[in-house]
């Protein structure tokens, strides 16, 4: 299953797990300021979503320009697609509260810029390098939202990797939520993770407080619409049995 859109942990070092940023900065560098870049055995992943603000004051070009740098420099330093990014990507409208994302991104960046190019070709082209999954051998499969409830085989979910971004099992992968008519049930999840082999899956996506488990899987909120952000601090070299061995894990930031 090796590839460049699945991240694979070894059985040591540490991991810390952040969703969706939605262009806060000040979460963003919170998040880093926990994470020691330079031991390469300490990992930080964020979910997806790093862009598009609902706040006026939206940074995501000042997260974007540190990732990148951050990308090219830390093998440890991690940001998975979300459907936001992914938007870009397809070039597919993204409305929230009436505004249309896409546009407003582009005029965040002339505005912070000067030009929209070539910055938003550059950020499109950081987007495209976004790995999908992360999975570590301790046995949490990660993900911005989904799993996709059509998945019945190992082959039909690889198909993800040879498809391109409209390919409909990915769509679930960064859209689907739990608690939607074309969401996925638990049975779904627990179907999923046999499949390819792992024990509980963390995504972010949803609107939570803090965190939700919803059978085998972990929906956590770090900072977009919850009052208690809420992140994974994990140890890979610790065996995982069952959910509470991964609710010991987590960490609450309260201000
Ligand atoms: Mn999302």
């Amino acid at each position: 299953m090796k590839n460049d859109k699945l991240i694979e942990l070894p059985d040591y070092g540490r991991l810390i797990v952040v969703t969706d940023l939605h262009g806060d900065f000040d979460d963003y560098n919170h998040y880093l300021s926990l994470w020691d870049k330079n031991d390469p055995d300490f990992h930080i992943v964020f979910t997806g979503d790093l862009i598009h603000s609902i706040h006026e004051d939206d940074k995501s070009l000042e997260i974007l320009d540190d990732a990148i740098k951050k990308s090219q420099k830390y093998p440890n330093f991690h940001t998975l697609l979300g459907n936001h990014e992914w938007a870009h990507i397809v070039n597919r409208n993204i409305y929230k509260n009436g505004e249309d994302l896409l546009w407003k991104f582009t005029n965040l960046i002339s505005f912070k810029k000067g030009f929209v190019e070539p910055s938003l070709t550059n950020y499109i082209k950081f987007f495209k390098t976004m790995p999908y999954f992360l999975k570590t051998s301790n046995g949490l499969f990660i993900s911005h939202a989904g799993p996709s409830d059509k998945i019945h085989s190992i082959e039909a979910f690889e198909k993800i990797f040879y498809g391109d971004y409209l390919n409909p099992i990915l769509d679930d992968f960064l859209w689907n939520r739990y608690d939607s008519i074309y969401g996925y049930t638990k049975d779904d999840i627990t179907r999923f993770l046999d499949i390819i082999d792992s024990k509980f899956m963390i995504v972010g996506h949803n609107v939570v407080e803090s965190y939700k488990v919803y059978g085998k899987q972990m929906i956590l909120a770090s900072s977009f619409q919850t009052r208690v952000k809420t992140y994974l601090d994990l140890d890979l070299s610790k065996e995982i049995t069952s959910m509470k061995d991964i609710q010991r894990q987590l960490k609450f930031i309260t201000d």
